[in-house]
């Protein structure tokens, strides 16, 4: 991606050893920047962008935006941050977001700390110092005590396979790393492949833009309305009171969110009253849809129930019945494949300027140089939009060559699926923390409620060790063994399994392994908490 501004250079003394290296200067590593250097840890944060901001610095696509209401969606560490900032929308769009993590990079003086346009390519213990030795991709080594990967969970954008995609002439673009200076599709033909949560917000935008727009739509997916609106910029939209009562409401909830849970199942009532529920909940817009009743993750009629709901808005948008019946999503349950949200996107596929192409019936057989040729047709095109999804969880750790004590590879071990205590540390790999690592709540959760809870974590945890004047402290085999089978046992309670998504990452066998956890975030904190109460329960410390 080109550079989007001159990288403001750290300014910290130019040291090559520090207590904490973090990667990524996203919402994770500008948090654990913030904490551990207030702790009195020296922090060196090495971040690929050429700006602070994460995911948030590259899905600078039109349409890009939040779908997790902005109030919550932010820190809650200062209360003086949170009394200054006034988010201007309920959901908020890319740039508000980014403004936002360069606002509290400024505020909070974390620049000086931060090397920017910078990759980490590989992290190796030194079992003899038992520290970390980093190497970046301009060749500098840097050596830390610690080091915590803020990598995110959904970083490295993936591409399909197609035969000759590579001989394709036009203009090719990921919605995950988009041109800074945005794009313009006027007089264009664009194909846009995927409609994930990404492909649901681009389309609508470039379809007002575009001559011509072809969807390629693998699996459909269940959207439902963000209603989104403007906070008047006078009345702060919650009082700081109620908020803070909000934030501790979130921490201790199983999704990290401030809406209370449903206590009724979808069939203790009759059809009419659930009917009304749910378009009370459709009119009011959101993800909290899946809160309409306590059960809809949990017992497939309940669940079907809510789907049909849902088939049924499509088909009352969407004019033509071929396209609402392409658009329809059957054979997985509601929820189990992130619910997206839409603003006007049913809604596009009304437009004379819009073809839908249903990829399970017409699969593509190749790419030339003018287009993309299925078994059916080939649709001529001048640009290509790729919102294909990402190498979700482990796709940034694994990017960088990991050695752990004994010099095994973690990119390795990761491929028969990864493996980490509590989402945090995974055995073999001593002082090495994940934030939002799999194993944790992570993206089944409020994350930012989520990347908070790890940094207080790690850092008590940074505390406890220098209190003790100790050396390392590592994750057991048996500890995460039964942690794994724990996650497991609990996905499996759900519906989850039952649908495609990227919540699963595969063994070398071919076996499906559940990645996040679902146990909540509020019970996972206590774990958490429980563990380091009895002194890190399950870790070896030395
Ligand atoms: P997602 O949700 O992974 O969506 C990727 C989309 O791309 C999805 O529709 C996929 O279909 C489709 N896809 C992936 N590979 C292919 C190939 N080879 N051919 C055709 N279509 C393909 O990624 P997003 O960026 O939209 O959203 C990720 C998260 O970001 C989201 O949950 C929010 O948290 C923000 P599939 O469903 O796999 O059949």
């Amino acid at each position: 991606m080109d550079a989007i501004e001159t990288p403001r250079a750290s300014t910290d003394a130019e040291g090559s050893h520090f207590d904490v290296i973090v990667v990524g200067a996203g919402f994770g590593g500008l948090c654990a920047l913030h904490k551990l250097r207030e702790m009195g840890f020296s922090v060196r944060v090495i971040e690929a962008g050429s700006g602070v901001g994460g995911t948030w610095f590259w899905n600078r696509y039109p349409g890009a935006r939040c779908d997790n209401e902005s109030l919550e969606y932010s820190y809650s560490f200062s209360n003086e941050l949170q009394r200054e900032w006034r988010w201007t929308e309920r959901y908020a769009a890319q740039p508000e977001i980014l403004s936002y993590l360069e606002h509290v990079a400024s505020r909070f003086d974390l620049y000086r700390s931060i090397q920017l346009q910078t990759r980490v390519t590989s992290a190796i213990y030194q079992r003899e110092s038992r520290m970390w030795r980093v190497e970046t991709n301009r060749g500098q080594v840097i050596t830390a005590r610690f080091c915590i990967l803020a990598t995110g969970n959904l970083s490295v954008s993936k591409l399909p396979d197609w035969p000759g995609l590579d001989t394709f002439e036009g203009e090719v673009f990921r919605t995950a790393t988009w041109p800074p200076g945005g794009v313009n599709f006027e007089g264009k033909r664009v194909g846009v492949v995927g409609t994930g949560s990404s492909g649901i917000q681009v389309i609508p935008q470039i379809a007002k833009q575009a001559k011509e727009l072809v969807v390629f739509q693998r699996t459909p997916n269940f959207a439902v309305p963000a209603n989104n609106w403007s906070h008047p910029k006078e009345v702060a939209p919650i009082g700081e009171r109620e908020y803070a009562a909000a934030r501790e409401h979130a921490r201790r909830s199983p999704l990290g969110f401030f809406s209370p849970l449903p206590t009724q199942s979808a069939l203790e009532v009759d059809s009419d009253e659930r009917g009304a529920r749910f378009e009370s909940l459709w009119q009011r817009g959101g993800t909290i849809f899946l809160l309409s009743y306590n059960d809809l993750l949990f017992n497939q009629i309940s669940n079907d129930t809510a789907a049909e709901f849902v088939r049924r808005k499509i088909r009352c948008v969407v004019t033509n019945p071929q396209i609402a019946e392409k658009l329809t999503p059957r054979g997985y349950p509601i929820g189990a494949k992130r619910l997206c949200l839409e603003i006007n996107y049913y809604n596009t596929f009304n437009r004379d300027n819009v073809e839908l192409v249903d990829l399970l019936n017409e699969p593509v057989v190749s790419v030339g140089k003018n287009g993309v040729t299925t078994n059916r047709n080939t649709y001529a095109l001048d640009s290509l939009v790729f919102a294909t999804g990402f190498d979700a969880m482990t796709g940034a750790i694994k990017a960088i060559d990991i050695r752990g004590k004994n010099g095994q590879g973690l990119r390795d071990e990761w491929s028969n699926g990864p493996r980490a205590y509590l989402g945090l540390m995974s055995a073999g790999y001593p002082n090495l923390f994940l934030l939002t690592g799999p194993g944790s709540p992570s993206v089944l959760s409020n994350v930012v409620v989520s990347i908070e809870q790890h940094v207080e974590w790690i850092s008590n945890c940074l505390g406890y060790l220098r209190e003790r004047s100790a050396n390392t402290i590592e994750a057991t085999s048996a500890a995460e063994d039964s942690w794994l089978d724990h996650v497991h046992h609990i996905a499996q309670q759900t519906l989850f399994p039952k649908a495609k998504s990227w919540y699963y990452g595969l063994t070398r066998d071919g076996r499906r392994v559940f990645m996040p956890y679902i146990g909540g975030v509020g019970a996972y904190r206590e774990k958490c908490d429980q563990v380091a109460r009895a002194g890190y329960e399950g870790f070896s410390i030395s």
